[in-house]
């Protein structure tokens, strides 16, 4: 007879909650046979049942409710407030927060016990899954004595979602919020994305686009949304908005969205009451201002913070924050796009109200496959900035392409900004240690869809599961994430772990040499972004084309920020600065970011620039074809059904890396006149062809 999980197909819906059968001998060890843990509120409730579902599942036998401990191998859960069992244990749990936890080995009524213990209901949540993911991933029950809390306190993800359902750069399906069957309709979806995200730390969820519909402020969207709070309110996540700076004319009928005027001042204080009075715990606003296209404050001559602060005004009574967007750049200014946001915001540095944090990308251009740090990190020491990264893959191959952004986030959190000394990376500016703020954030936009996978492949769960991780704390190292995500979602087993791992550590990498390397960027196709562009040009604004990131002519390639150049490099701190003004001592993998080089220019390895951006591509497509090997011989191992997606999908890659590694190269071989290095293979097409592609339903593009 088929069990109820054998006849699951393995969709990847369950994510990293899986919870698969343990093998015998290790659920003996860590069998868990009593379960004391208390139920009187709904995360309380949500808890029991994550414990009850995850631990029968694990070890096969369901364990035993109980109201004391009775017998060895008991879990005990709680708050000093929610079990007198717990309080009487006398845990230290001085400063671990609302959301920290510990879990400890104990004796409790002369029973072998282990407590996971918080002061709210929600630490003891996470501490609870925290618990589930040691079982998962085979580790020992003995001995336990830990101590976690989060680094930063919103751990938020944005979704781009549209009210039609319709994602901006999302690549799994449609949006999951089904607005038209809400707020009648409580897909259970949004309590298994609840948990998902729970699971992870992740604390809030920006429902709608940053391009935003102002109608989503209508009584009748706000009914939609404070039922999706209902849901996720059990799993301490909270639910905010994006505002659109316009909407007190769209749907307030005034005549103006000025921030200073008294009117829209009022009409914004209304709607924060209105939505409180529907969502209590509502987290607050998100808003993309001023930034291709969208309305702002200096649509009447305010600045960022006079728009930040009207709203901030309005939602403090109630608690709430505002994440204003760093993501700008103006409509006219003739500089370097990767300066202007720095430009525009650090003169703003301490006008901004206590309860705004200032969103800004991981850096200066637009999430591409690598990019320094942002400057702005280390730039504005009196104002709280969260992070922004992308966990959707606008520009690292769409949905199909097999590529672990850990490492990225990892690159950028590690940084040092040197603003404080030797030290000051960029942790520790979100994470406030750097400046003193409480008040700290990071933002993930979400690769999360309708698909029966949630991301669009069984990979890409790993960048929200990845970005979760970070968010809880951003030192943690991605190839521990990588290790702890793929022993829940594909396996325990060695012979799966490391080569799943060794595949994700490398893929990033490949992308980046795929599509351009050495600091090249933003050589992507008009529009969708979906493949290679390095040829667009022309088109209403310079800073949209290739050709403007690239400055490629016959004589070299690379974007001057040098001193002698736009001076974006001078945005750094003094030491930073002094490196990537230097042509000598820029990483090479920022050489083309930072300077405009010949294509002669002598690399470290002593090969000419040209010779090695050509090697790249090859060593990008070469490692795509390692991984599609390395998949190949995990058949068997994993599941048919997720095994044969992704090796479907790892051909797709290999075939769009060749034709980035081709089109790329058969356009700069055209710019260079340079022949290609010895053995290298010459592009299948002409560069014609590759100009000539086109794609009018490429998914995810701007409505
Ligand atoms: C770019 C996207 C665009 C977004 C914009 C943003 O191409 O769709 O609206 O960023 O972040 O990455 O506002």
């Amino acid at each position: 007879m088929m069990t109820a999980s054998t006849a699951r197909a393995e969709d990847g819906y369950d994510l990293w909650l899986r919870y698969a059968p343990l093998g015998a001998a290790t659920a003996a060890e860590t069998r868990i046979r009593e379960l004391v843990s208390p139920d009187d509120t709904p995360v309380q409730t949500a808890t029991r049942r994550e414990l009850q579902r995850g631990l029968r599942a694990l070890s096969g036998i369901a364990p035993a409710r109980a109201d004391r401990v009775n017998r060895d191998g008991a879990l005990l859960v709680g708050t000093p407030a929610s079990s007198p069992l717990i309080a009487g244990l006398d845990l230290d749990l001085e400063g671990l927060g609302e959301e920290g936890y510990r879990i400890r080995s104990a004796v409790v009524g002369g029973h072998a016990t282990t407590v996971v213990a918080a002061n709210s209901d929600v630490g003891a949540l996470y501490g609870s899954f925290h618990l589930l993911r040691l079982l998962q991933t085979g580790q020992p029950l003995e001995d336990l004595d830990i101590r976690e809390a989060p680094r930063l306190a919103l751990r938020v993800l944005n979704h781009w979602d549209d009210l039609d359902r319709y994602v901006e750069r999302g690549y799994s399906g449609q949006s999951i919020w089904d607005w038209h069957r809400l707020p009648g309709w409580l897909d259970p979806r949004y309590t298994d994305y609840a948990r998902a995200n729970a699971s992870i730390g992740i604390n809030g969820a920006v429902l709608n686009n940053v391009n935003a519909n102002a109608e989503v402020l209508t009584p009748m969207y706000l009914e939609k949304v404070a039922a999706i709070a209902g849901v996720l309110r059990s799993y301490g996540m909270k639910v905010y908005l994006s505002a659109r700076f316009s909407a007190p004319m769209e749907i307030g009928g005034l005549a103006t969205a000025d921030p200073l005027d008294a009117g829209v001042q009022r009409w914004w204080r209304a709607k924060a009451d209105e939505v409180y009075a529907l969502i209590p715990d509502f987290g607050g606003f998100l808003v993309k201002a001023n930034s291709e296209g969208q309305p702002g404050p200096q649509d009447y001559g305010r600045s960022h913070a006079d728009g930040a602060n009207m709203l901030a005004d309005a939602l403090a009574p109630h608690g709430g924050v505002v994440m204003w967007r760093a993501f700008v750049y103006s409509d006219e200014e003739p500089v370097d796009r990767a300066k202007q946001a720095y430009n525009e915001f650090v003169p703003l540095d301490g006008r901004f109200r206590d309860n705004v944090l200032v969103q800004v990308k991981n850096g200066p251009i637009d999430f591409q496959p690598r990019e320094p740090f942002h400057p702005l990190f280390g730039g504005m020491p009196k104002t709280p900035l969260m992070m922004e990264f992308q966990i959707t893959k606008e520009y690292l191959g769409f949905s199909t392409h097999l590529a672990y952004k850990g490492p990225l986030y990892e690159e950028v959190l590690d940084a040092d900004t040197h603003v404080r000394g030797p030290g000051s990376t960029v942790a520790r500016v979100i994470d406030g240690a750097l400046d003193g703020h409480a008040l700290t954030g990071i933002a993930g936009v979400a690769n999360i869809g309708s698909d029966r996978n949630w991301s669009g492949s069984h990979f890409d769960q790993a960048n929200w599961y990845a970005f979760g991780r970070l968010a809880w704390n951003p030192e943690l190292s991605s190839r521990d994430i990588a290790v702890e995500w793929t022993r829940m979602t594909f396996a325990n087993d060695p012979a799966v772990v490391e080569p799943v791992v060794g595949m994700m550590m490398a893929s990033r990498e490949a992308v980046v040499d795929y599509t351009g390397a050495l600091g090249l960027h933003h050589v992507m196709d008009r529009g969708h972004h979906y493949g290679p562009g390095p040829w667009v040009e022309g088109g209403p604004r310079a800073d949209w084309t290739s050709v403007y990131f690239h400055r490629a002519d016959a004589n070299g390639i690379g974007f001057d920020r040098t001193r002698r150049g736009s001076d974006a490099v001078s945005q750094y701190a003094p030491p930073v600065a002094e490196i990537f003004d230097d042509v000598t001592r820029t990483p090479e993998k920022f050489l083309l970011w930072f300077h405009h080089v010949p294509w002669g220019h002598t690399m470290r390895n002593g090969r000419s620039l040209w010779d090695e951006l050509v090697l790249r591509y090859d060593r990008g497509v070469n490692a795509v074809r390692d991984m599609r090997a390395t998949w190949a011989g995990l058949d068997g191992r994993i599941d048919p059904e997720r095994h044969a997606q992704v090796a479907a999908f790892l051909a797709i890659q290999q075939a769009e890396a060749q034709w980035w590694r081709d089109a790329s190269i058969a356009y700069f071989q055209s710019i260079s006149g340079l022949p290609l290095p010895a053995g290298v293979a010459p592009q299948a097409h002409t560069l014609e062809h590759y100009k000539a592609l086109e794609f009018p339903h490429a998914p995810g593009d701007t409505q």
